[in-house]
């Protein structure tokens, strides 16, 4: 039984070490849709206006990754409010500014570690008129946000405005 839990702890050695990262994909997509009751083509995350929400802890790492399922348009996302100081600015997905845009048909993984400051931040398309088309959606930074938003007042309560 030693020998078995001494493999054990050999085998456990060889394992890299466990951190929390957060892990999700946004597919981009030209669809016909009608956020504003007029249908007409949009440019949207995983099929929705706004994208999904993406919710993080304080100074977690996320790796998120973008496939541009557009057939004639590049893409990049930049990441409001997030300071890139250990991953670079070609994360930051400032199109032409800091990185170049993902070509219709492939992929690119943006990594960084997120804020250490609670909040509601957003992420949205950063090339031509994409953020107007409808890509983009809230991005959380989960903690004690309370000097905003007290629970007399109903709480924290997301909302995405466009025009
Ligand atoms: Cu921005």
């Amino acid at each position: 039984m030693q020998m078995a839990y001494t493999w054990l702890y050999f085998f456990a050695t060889l394992l890299p070490p466990t951190r929390a990262v957060y892990v999700t994909t946004l597919e981009i997509r030209h669809e016909f849709a009608s956020p504003d009751c007029v249908d007409r083509l949009v440019v949207n995350a995983n099929h929705s206006i706004p994208g999904p929400a993406i919710e993080v802890d304080p100074g977690e790492e996320v790796e998120i990754t973008i496939v541009n399922l557009m057939l004639s348009n590049a893409v990049s996302i930049h990441w409001h409010g997030m300071v890139h100081a250990d991953s670079g600015p070609w994360h930051d997905g400032g199109s032409m500014i800091t990185q170049c845009p993902i070509p219709p048909g492939s992929k690119w993984v943006y990594k960084f570690k997120v804020n250490e400051h609670p909040g509601l931040y957003q992420y949205h398309g950063h090339i031509g008129g994409m953020r107007v088309a409808g890509l983009g959606g809230a991005f959380i930074i989960k903690g004690d946000v309370s000097a905003f938003a007290s629970e007399a007042d109903g709480g924290e309560v997301l909302m995405h405005l466009k025009d």
